[in-house]
């Protein structure tokens, strides 16, 4: 069986962790992946986190399985957080969430439950978008296409061009957006521009599936979820995946949530019922220990509070280090402006070089990118800007 297949490339964003390692150069950039790092360029375990963990060794009495939602408090705390604790569609009993096994995980279950309901959607993510969309979604059986987005040489968002598009979709397609921190190119919409999209939404009736992976690395947790709860507020159904993995920086342990939200709650049981039959077919049940993690630092005051703080010094961390590389790549008399990676948001965006630009950072300043350009900020520091910088600026000239 095996000897008839051929390689298949590896993820081209987690690939350059490993050529990142391997890399002897002491000065070495790792731009790569989108997780946080701190000025050590280390990923820390959140203060809440180590605390939350030794509660739960100290109280937790059993392993046994979870059933296929999870955990029942988590799915509750999750879905506080992302529509806000007295939302209408929350008290209406609109919304059903269950844990999975990270934001990925939730996209596929998602995806599959999407697929059930109708095996000939189409799903519409936005141009560009991260790279797993694309791939999940096919895995899943749907078909791909993009709306546009972001406009490399305005270093904006087509905005005009998106909600043309968006005029276009049918009632029976699926679209995703980000809620925040879009990956890759770090253009959010403005509330203003979240309050069209959803206006059109709303008159088209296509189904919204949102992703938010980076809940409070933007503006601030309420902020954030602008789109997620006003969509909410306006249409009939949607879906919102989750993810734990940056916001609580609980990475390895794969957990996050998937929303549904029906436009009654006997519909939304029964949509639930099919979500669960999908999950079943995947995992059966999700990891329980981030879930865990999660309740116990939400369900607390003081431990959510210290989570809180400990998100805000990751956001203004990043948020310091896009105006840190713009000032820099200035004093380094570079001509270009650069001023769009201070008005950006989240873990990322878009250098605007070209792959063989790339490609010579990598292969002698030992700078690592993925293809596109797209920069991870947290991987700037006030140790490497200087380094980085200087070598941008030497490929530009
Ligand atoms: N969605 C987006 C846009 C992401 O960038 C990521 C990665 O962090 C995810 C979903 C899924 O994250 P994870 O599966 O690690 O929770
Ligand atoms: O885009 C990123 O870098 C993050 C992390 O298969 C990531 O979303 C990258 C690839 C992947 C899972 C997570």
């Amino acid at each position: 069986m095996f000897n008839s297949l051929t390689p298949l490339p590896a993820d081209p964003i987690l690939g350059l962790l490993t050529a990142y390692r391997e890399d002897p150069h002491p000065q070495k950039v790792d731009l790569g992946v989108g997780v946080y790092k701190d000025a050590t360029g280390h990923t820390p375990i959140l203060d809440c986190v180590k605390a939350a963990e030794q509660q739960r060794t100290d109280t937790e009495t059993t392993k046994v399985y979870i059933s296929p939602t999870g955990s029942a408090q988590f799915n509750q705390l999750m879905t506080e957080l992302a529509f806000g604790q007295r939302h209408q569609a929350l008290l209406a009993d609109r919304i059903k969430t269950v844990s999975t096994p990270g934001g990925t995980g939730a996209l596929r279950v998602a995806a599959e439950f999407i697929h059930h309901c109708k095996p000939n959607a189409v799903i519409w993510v936005s141009d560009p978008t991260w790279a797993n969309h694309t791939a999940l979604f096919e895995a899943a059986g749907l078909t791909v296409k993009t709306y546009p987005y972001y406009d490399y040489d305005s270093k904006s968002i087509k905005f005009e061009q998106m909600t043309a598009a968006l005029k276009n979709i049918a009632k029976d397609d699926v679209v995703l957006l980000h809620a925040c921190c879009h990956n890759p190119s770090g253009m959010d919409l403005t509330p203003a521009q979240w309050d069209e999209v959803i206006a059109i939404t709303a008159e088209q009736g296509f189904t919204p599936l949102i992703d938010m992976a980076y809940q409070g690395f933007g503006d601030g947790i309420d902020e954030d979820a602008y789109g997620v709860r006003q969509m909410a507020a306006a249409v009939e159904e949607l879906i919102l995946c989750s993810s734990c993995s940056k916001n609580f920086g609980l990475y390895r342990e794969r957990i996050g949530a998937c929303s549904l939200m029906a436009n009654d709650s006997v519909k939304a049981n029964i949509a639930l019922s099919v979500m669960l039959y999908v999950i079943r077919g995947i995992y059966s049940m999700p990891p329980a220990h981030g879930a865990a993690l999660v309740e116990t630092i939400l369900d607390n005051t003081e431990l959510r509070l210290q989570w809180q703080q400990e998100l805000a010094v990751m956001r203004n961390r990043i948020n310091s280090n896009r105006q840190m590389l713009v000032n820099k790549l200035l004093e380094k008399g570079v001509k270009q402006d650069f001023n769009f990676i201070a008005r950006q948001k989240g873990m990322f965006s878009f250098l605007g070089i070209n792959p063989s630009q790339v490609a010579t950072l990598k292969k002698e300043h030992s700078i690592y990118m993925v293809d596109s350009s797209r920069i991870s900020i947290a991987g700037i520091s006030e140790g490497n800007v200087d380094y980085l910088a200087q070598s941008i600026a030497s490929i530009l000239r």
